[in-house]
């Protein structure tokens, strides 16, 4: 019975839906980390497809002859060698759109809470000492008066944007093309997008192409009352170098929901006053989560079913399937 359904591999620790789902749907394997050494000859030539949550290499791709399809839970996919897997038609998913709003509207938040200390201040209130000392210190910083700009106007950055437009502010971004269907002031470069705001918003991608760009050199132009807000990847941001900003006030602050080598987070970066810091929750809530999880065994199903993928990266639309 079993031997008709595709044999997937669930990859790391996947979402209690698509585990559930994927028991129900496929032949199911799990599999802690993607290192072939865990997976016998014969199991390794039985596997279809991936459902990852964990860094899939070129090495653990070429491991597996009969690979389909790599279904990654998240619409970043540094971490899966995409380029490597379309060099074998082995289809690559994401899960773009379904976090959008969620991780929009959390950015907003960790921007209120990096200027206004409102974590801080629900803090203070819970010590008593609203009621022992007074009132909580004034802000020194505010969103008032602020202007945007956004490191990555793609589908997150653009949800950003709207909303902080409602808010009354000047919205500026950076991407290396122009987008012709938004009225934003587009700068070249990154540097130039820095030195014309006061609070960059980053989100672009990680991967080679935005390793550490945001460095000394973007911290110095964001100047003293400058903000860094980062949503996208940890690796994006030079983390010794940010360290050194917030320091010396270089720049005001920084809000963080990202890190170089998570789930660690440097002491040092948490012994400052003026950084707010969240443990990469910007899409996770109960109902994005599954709405990701269900994208992904979706994704699988119709790949392995000889349908088009629903969400190819970029890498593979080449030789997606037709949508007829
Ligand atoms: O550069 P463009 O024109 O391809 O614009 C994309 C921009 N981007 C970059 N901008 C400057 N330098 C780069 N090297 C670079 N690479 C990409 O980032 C585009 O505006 C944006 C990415 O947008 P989407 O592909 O629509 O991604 P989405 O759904 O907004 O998610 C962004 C990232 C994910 O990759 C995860 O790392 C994180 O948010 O959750």
């Amino acid at each position: 019975m079993s031997a008709l359904r595709p044999v997937v591999l669930l990859a790391g620790r996947v979402h209690p839906r698509v585990r559930e789902r994927a028991e129900v749907e496929f032949d199911a394997i799990s599999i802690d980390a993607a290192d072939a050494g865990l997976l016998n000859d014969e199991t390794r030539s039985r596997i279809r497809g991936i459902a990852a949550a964990t860094a899939i290499s070129a090495d653990f791709i070429d491991s597996l002859p009969n690979l389909e399809v790599i279904a990654n839970f998240g619409v970043g996919y540094d971490s899966v060698d995409a380029a490597h897997a379309a060099t074998r038609k082995v289809m690559v998913t994401n899960t773009p759109d379904v976090l959008s709003d969620e991780v929009a509207d959390t950015t907003v938040g960790l921007l209120l809470n990096t200027l206004r200390e409102l974590p801080k201040a629900e803090a203070y209130l819970r010590a008593g000492r609203w009621a022992a000392e007074g009132a909580y210190p004034l802000t020194s910083l505010t969103l008032r008066g602020r202007t945007i700009g956004i490191f990555g106007l793609g589908r997150i950055g653009l949800a950003i944007a709207r909303r902080l437009e409602a808010f009354g502010l000047p919205i500026h971004y950076h991407t290396r093309t122009e987008r012709s269907d938004v009225a934003y002031p587009w700068h070249a470069s990154l540097i130039e997008l820095a030195s014309v705001v006061d609070t960059l918003i980053v989100i672009v991608p990680g991967g080679a192409a935005t390793e550490k760009a945001v460095n000394s050199d973007i911290l110095g132009a964001l100047g003293p009352q400058g903000v860094l807000i980062s949503v996208g990847r940890g690796s994006t941001i030079d983390e010794p170098a940010l360290i050194a900003a917030l320091a010396d006030r270089t720049i005001a602050a920084a809000g963080l929901d990202v890190f170089a080598h998570e789930p660690n987070v440097p002491q040092a970066l948490m012994d400052l006053p003026n950084v707010c810091l969240l443990p990469h929750v910007a899409s996770a809530s109960v109902s994005t989560r599954n709405g990701m999880a269900d994208l992904v065994v979706d994704n699988l199903g119709a790949w392995l079913a000889g349908r088009p993928a629903l969400t190819p990266v970029p890498e593979c639309t080449g030789f997606d399937r037709s949508g007829t």
